[in-house]
């Protein structure tokens, strides 16, 4: 036996936040909507953890960053859940799932019916072990992906103040955390094996200003290697790092950020997969009519690239796909496809970036690369298809977003060079 809801929402992090925003403002009514979470707190700001959270001073903690204060809206808190009638099944995973039969079934032997299911199961933090490396459990390394994983990043960061940190993985869990142990007077190692950070998003200039800044706090680069192995000591701390190319870095803690896996696996063999991800259309959903998926854990189309369909693992897409999701379900004749403009987005020390689109075709950078304000545009077919601007004014961010969500057209390289933001203003 079990309980039966209109609507259940799988996963309780950012997408599900912003999605029951939605359904309250649609009006949903008591007892119909039922989150649940593997994680025992209300869904909150997950980007917080890699920033605020980790502050050595006046550090920012729950309930402060619930969702969905990430976009100055409602602060939803479990008390918002309750006044609202949705039933929250927290600290509970969900086991299996049968979309055929439209149930769930969780670790504690419940199983809960749906007639509409939204997944937003999000992504695991890819492990060491899975690359061959072992020991990457010893109290001291950390990898981070929830509450708990910064709780205890946290805690053994001040266990190490004034010790030496290895970081491993050159994404944006490497360049995030390495400021906060820098702030928290912690020597980091970064090591990486790309040519130069980020390289996900970073041209070799862009990345070179932010590495030549982090070497400028103390920050330590190895480049072009991986690791293979730890040293430990009698009670199974890591004591070192060991690395590929033979080098051995001693070290007080690890800071491991190499990726994720989005969480799938509960939906494989019934419903449609892409890019690693569950396979949605422009309504945010699957092949199965009663199901959608949102959030990290979506493959969806994305008008803006010709309908390409893509895998974001970005909070903006997590937030606006869910509340995209909730809005098709509720007012199906009203609601089209999702147009959406991919945003990423920063903050380091004193640094702040933000790109909007793809990072595709001819790439110009423009500005002042010495003062820090500078910025990139991707131009493809003569259209501008990606833009990056680092210290930007929010005047001169809506200005690139703009541009590139017209996919203005550039008739002249070395002119858009040139004018810079000007160009983007101009559109
Ligand atoms: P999540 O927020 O990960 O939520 C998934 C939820 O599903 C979790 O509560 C999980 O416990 C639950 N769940 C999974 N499987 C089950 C199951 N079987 N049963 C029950 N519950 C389950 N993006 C940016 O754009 N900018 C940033 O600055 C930024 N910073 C980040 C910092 C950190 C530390 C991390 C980890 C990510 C950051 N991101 C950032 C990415 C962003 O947070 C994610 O894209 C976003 O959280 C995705 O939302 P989601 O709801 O799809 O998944
Ligand atoms: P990532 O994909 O950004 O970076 C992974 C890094 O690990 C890459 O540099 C890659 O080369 C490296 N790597 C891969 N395999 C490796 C191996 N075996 N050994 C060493 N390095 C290896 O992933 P991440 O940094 O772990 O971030 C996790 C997730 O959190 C991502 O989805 C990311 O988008 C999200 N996140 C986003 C933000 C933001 O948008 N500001 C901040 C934090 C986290
Ligand atoms: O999901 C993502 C992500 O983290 C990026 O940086 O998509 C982008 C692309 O890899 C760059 O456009």
């Amino acid at each position: 036996m079990g309980r039966a809801f209109v609507y259940v929402i799988l996963g309780g992090g950012v997408a599900a936040g912003y999605a029951a925003l939605e359904f309250v403002r649609r009006g949903i009514s008591h007892g119909k909507l039922c989150i649940i979470s593997e994680e025992s707190v209300a869904p909150y700001e997950r980007p917080a953890l890699s920033k605020g959270f980790l502050l050595p001073e006046d550090p920012a903690r729950l309930p402060s960053f619930h969702t969905c204060v990430g976009v100055n809206e409602e602060r939803l808190t479990p008390e918002w859940y309750r006044e609202h009638g949705i039933e929250l099944v927290f600290g509970t995973k969900v086991k299996s799932a049968d979309v055929r039969r439209k149930t769930l079934l969780t670790a504690t032997g419940e199983t809960i019916s749906y007639k509409i299911l939204i997944i937003a199961t999000g992504a695991r933090a890819l492990k060491l072990e899975e690359f061959g490396v072992r020991g990457s459990d010893a109290e001291n390394v950390c990898y981070l992906r929830n509450l708990a994983d910064a709780s205890r990043l946290v805690d053994v960061m001040r266990s190490c103040t004034g010790g030496n940190a290895v970081v491993v993985g050159g994404g944006y869990i490497g360049m995030e955390c390495t400021a906060a142990l820098v702030k928290n007077r912690i020597k980091v190692t970064w090591v990486f094996p790309g040519k130069h950070c980020m390289g996900r998003v970073f041209t070799p200039k862009i990345a070179s200003f932010y590495e030549e800044y982090y070497k400028s706090m103390g920050v330590n680069f190895i480049k072009g290697t991986v690791v293979t192995s730890f040293e430990n000591d009698s009670g199974g701390k890591v004591t070192a790092v060991i690395l590929k190319d033979g080098r051995r870095l001693p070290a007080d803690m690890v800071v491991v950020g190499i990726g994720i896996r989005a969480n799938t696996g509960l939906f494989e063999g019934q419903l449609n997969m892409e890019k690693g991800g569950i396979k949605v259309n422009g309504r945010m959903q699957t092949s199965n009519s009663s199901v959608y998926a949102v959030g990290d854990v979506a493959a969806f189309p994305i008008k803006l690239f010709g309908n390409d369909v893509r895998r974001l693992e970005h909070v903006d897409s997590a937030r606006k796909t869910a509340r995209h999701a909730v809005a098709a379900i509720t007012a199906p004749c009203t609601t089209g496809d999702l147009d959406y403009l991919p945003f990423f987005y920063s903050r380091v020390f004193t640094l702040s970036w933000q790109f909007y689109g793809d990072n595709v075709g001819e790439v110009v950078h423009f500005g002042d690369f010495s003062s820090g304000r500078f910025g990139a545009y991707w131009v493809g077919k003569g259209r501008l298809m990606g833009a990056f601007l680092e210290s930007g004014s929010r005047e001169e961010y809506e200005a690139i977003a703009k541009a590139v969500k017209l996919k203005a057209t550039v008739k002249d390289m070395a002119k858009l060079e040139g004018e810079g933001l000007e160009f983007a203003f101009q559109v």
